[in-house]
C-alpha cells in the first residue's frame, strides 16, 4: 500500500464529508458559521476522524454510518483547540498555521465559535442516532460524549491548567495525556469499531490499542515543541516552557521520550497486526503517527 497517497485520499474524502455537516457561512447569523468554519477548514492532519472511519473499515462497517460521527469527532478536537488557544488559557496567536480564532473574530466570538461546535456535534451524532436507529451508533455517541467531557478530554485540560508553574508527579502527568490526549483518540478506534459492528471485547481492545497511540502521541507533541520549528508546526513552539507546564521531556529527558513513544507504538501495533491484512492502515498510521513532523 502507498500509505502517503491513501492517507491524503483519506483526508480530501473527509473535508468533503465534514463540509455537508457545517451549514454554510450564507445563514444568519453569518459570523458564527464563518468562524467554524475557518477554523474546521484551517487543515489539521485529521488524525480522529481518519482512526474512526478506519475502525470502521476494519470491522467491515457501513463508512456512510460512520461519517457523521467522524465530523462530530472532528468539530470536538477544533472547539478544543480554540478554546485552548484562548488568552485564559495558553494564549496562543497562530494554529494549524493560521492566526487563531480569537485572533481573527475576537474572544468573544472564539468562545462562542467553540460552544457552537460542541454543540452541534452533539446534534449531528443525535440526528444519525435517528436516522439509522442501531444501538452501535448510539454506543458511538455515548464514547465519544463521554470521553470529551468531564470523564476525559476537559477534565485533562482542567489538571492541566491547574498544574501550571507547579511541581507535578508522574502520576498527575499522565493523568493529563491520558485524557487531555488519549481519551478523544481512543474513542475515535472504539466508537469506529462500535459502529462497524464489532463486539463489546473488540471494542475494549481498540480501546487499549487507542490509548497506547494517544499517549505515543502527547510524547512526540512533546518532543516537537523542543525539536521543531514554528513553520513545520504551524503553532509555536516553545509553548509548554512559555505557559511553565511540565512535560514528559521535561520530566523523563528527550532520549527516554524518544524510547517510549517507539515502544507504545510497537506495542500497538502489534495488537493491530492480530486483526491481520485488514488492518494495514491503521497499522501504518500508526508508524507514520510517531515519524511525523507536525
Ligand atoms: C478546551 C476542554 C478543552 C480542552 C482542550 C485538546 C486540548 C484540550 C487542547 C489542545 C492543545 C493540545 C496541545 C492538546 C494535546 C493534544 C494535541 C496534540 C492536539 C493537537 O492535535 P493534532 O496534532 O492537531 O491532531 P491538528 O491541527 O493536526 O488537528
Amino acid at each position: 500500500m502507498d500509505f502517503k497517497s491513501e492517507f491524503k485520499r483519506k483526508i480530501e474524502d473527509f473535508e468533503k464529508i465534514i463540509d455537508r455537516y457545517i451549514p454554510s457561512e450564507e445563514e444568519y447569523p453569518n459570523i458564527i458559521f464563518k468562524a467554524m468554519r475557518y477554523s474546521v477548514f484551517a487543515g489539521g492532519k485529521r488524525i480522529r476522524p481518519i482512526l474512526l472511519m478506519s475502525a470502521c473499515e476494519l470491522f467491515g462497517g457501513d463508512l456512510k454510518k460512520a461519517e457523521p460521527f467522524a465530523s462530530a469527532i472532528e468539530m470536538i478536537h477544533t472547539y478544543s483547540l480554540i478554546h485552548d488557544d484562548l488568552p485564559a488559557m495558553d494564549n496562543d496567536d497562530y494554529r494549524r498555521g493560521r492566526l487563531t480564532s480569537h485572533k481573527v473574530f475576537g474572544e468573544d466570538i472564539a468562545i462562542l465559535t467553540g460552544d457552537a461546535l460542541l454543540h452541534h456535534s452533539m446534534e449531528t451524532m443525535a440526528n444519525a442516532c435517528l436516522e439509522f436507529r442501531g444501538v452501535e451508533s448510539i454506543k458511538a455517541m455515548q464514547i465519544i460524549s463521554n470521553s470529551s467531557g468531564v470523564y476525559g478530554m476537559l477534565s485533562g485540560q482542567v489538571v492541566d491548567i491547574v498544574s501550571e508553574g507547579k511541581e507535578i508527579d508522574g502520576k498527575t502527568l499522565e493523568y493529563i495525556h491520558r485524557n487531555k490526549t488519549s481519551a478523544l483518540i481512543s474513542a475515535s478506534l472504539k466508537a469506529g469499531a462500535s459502529i462497524g459492528g464489532a463486539s463489546d471485547k473488540d471494542i475494549e481492545i481498540m480501546g487499549e490499542i487507542g490509548e497506547k497511540i494517544g499517549i505515543a502521541f502527547q510524547i512526540q507533541d512533546d518532543i516537537l515543541d523542543v525539536t521543531s520549528t514554528t513553520e513545520i508546526l504551524g503553532k509555536p513552539v516553545g509553548s509548554d516552557e512559555k505557559n511553565n507546564k511540565v512535560t514528559y521531556v521535561s520530566m523523563y529527558g528527550l532520549e527516554k521520550s524518544k524510547r517510549d513513544v517507539e515502544r507504545l507504538s510497537n506495542e500497538a501495533i502489534s495488537m493491530l497486526e492480530v486483526f491481520g491484512e485488514k488492518s494495514e492502515f491503521l497499522l501504518e498510521l500508526t508508524k507514520y503517527l510517531i515519524k511525523r513532523s507536525n
